[in-house]
């Protein structure tokens, strides 16, 4: 059975990086299935859907997975309330944050006891962050 991974980036939340998403999202479909590719898009190119049922499929995904890989640098209600629902159902959770001199990271991810966090600097090292997370998740 294919590694179920869910990738949650920012979409509403504050503008990100979609180069750093897209190159994070090409490294987990080498470990597996990705079930949330579309994290990488633009906003405009997302499905127009009731916000119910954007949320009620991501739901479903969430519960499906078997590991998360959060790219936290922007901030993200949504991404915000993914790990923590991850969390709390005890599925690994990888936090991937690139540190800047404008703003800290949440206490709530950065102190948390259940989510594994990575600080980095280039997309090489996140994709080494992702390998070594998912091998010891696998493990
Ligand atoms: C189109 C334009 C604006 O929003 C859309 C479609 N919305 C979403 N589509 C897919 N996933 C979503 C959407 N809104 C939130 N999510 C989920 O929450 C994703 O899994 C992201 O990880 C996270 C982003 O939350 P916000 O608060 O940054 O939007």
């Amino acid at each position: 059975m294919r590694l179920q991974i869910y990738f949650a980036g920012s979409i509403r939340g504050t503008a990100p990086d979609r180069d750093t998403y897209g190159a994070l999202i090409d490294e987990l479909t080498r470990h597996g299935t990705v079930l949330t590719e579309h994290v990488r898009l633009e906003q405009d190119q997302h499905d127009r859907l009731p916000d119910s049922e954007i949320h009620a499929r991501q739901m479903r995904w969430l519960r499906a997975a078997d590991v998360v890989v959060a790219e936290v640098t922007a901030p993200s209600l949504g991404v915000g309330y993914e790990i923590a629902w991850a969390e709390a159902s005890d599925k690994p959770v990888l936090c991937l944050y690139k540190p800047s001199s404008d703003r800290s990271l949440s206490a709530m991810i950065d102190g948390s006891p259940n989510v594994t966090v990575v600080r980095y600097e280039s997309a090489d090292e996140a994709i080494d962050a992702v390998r070594g997370f998912l091998s010891a998740a696998m493990t």
